[in-house]
């Protein structure tokens, strides 16, 4: 069976300095070696037919996501700094769409919905409906991280009825706490969400 064709989309999540470089602020181990991984997949979808799409997490200065702001995360992926752009390795489709999220200072971890870090609410980002538009049944999720944006991109897919796959080896997780990313995976197989540890042609 092939993963890719008409009708499948391949949501590239986040594959951005900050993640993937040793020197970036919110750097996730093993993050460079994703890269080419994700490159495959990304080469094997636009060559079958299917259609890719790349997320940003792509932050004011200041947001609650941000620690110093009274949330989680070390200063990361501020919009248009060397930290929210593209790993400079990443095979960027220039026909692709780029999702960016949290723009406006929500948490945006999954690129279908937005959350409001302070009340919780949550709105679509538009993604679902640009994928309906376009036909799409069957979504592909890699990138990065595997317990936060990947997890909420693909459980979101999931939710939301499409044939949902992770590619779990072109993905990487953050694991602040240790386990996170079998947790992440469990969660993700919970929500109905294929998860594929090999790439297949
Ligand atoms: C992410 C933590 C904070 C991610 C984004 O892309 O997975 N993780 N912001
Ligand atoms: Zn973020």
């Amino acid at each position: 069976m092939q993963r890719y064709g008409p009708g499948v989309a391949l949501i590239v999540v986040d594959v951005q300095n900050d993640f993937v470089d040793p020197n970036g602020s919110l750097s996730v181990r093993g993050g460079k070696d994703v890269v080419p991984r994700v490159n495959r997949e990304i080469d094997a979808a636009i060559g079958s037919g299917a259609i890719a799409f790349y997320t940003q997490d792509w932050h004011p200065e200041s947001t609650p996501h941000f620690a110093k702001d009274g949330g989680t995360w070390p200063v990361h992926c501020v919009a248009d700094t060397w930290g929210a752009e593209f790993a400079p390795s990443l095979r960027v489709d220039l026909d692709a769409a780029i999702i960016r999220k949290g723009t406006n200072g929500e948490d945006g971890y999954s690129g279908f919905t937005m959350r409001d870090p302070v009340t919780g609410e949550t709105r679509p980002t538009g993604l679902e409906q640009v994928l309906r538009d376009a036909g799409v049944t069957d979504v592909v999720v890699c990138g990065l991280a595997t317990d936060y944006c990947v997890n909420a991109t693909a459980i979101d897919a999931a939710r939301l009825g499409f044939a949902t796959t992770v590619v779990s080896e072109a993905c990487a997780a953050v694991n602040l706490q240790p386990g996170d990313e079998d947790r992440a995976i469990e969660a993700m197989r919970d929500a109905g969400v294929s998860v594929a540890t090999t790439t297949r042609r």
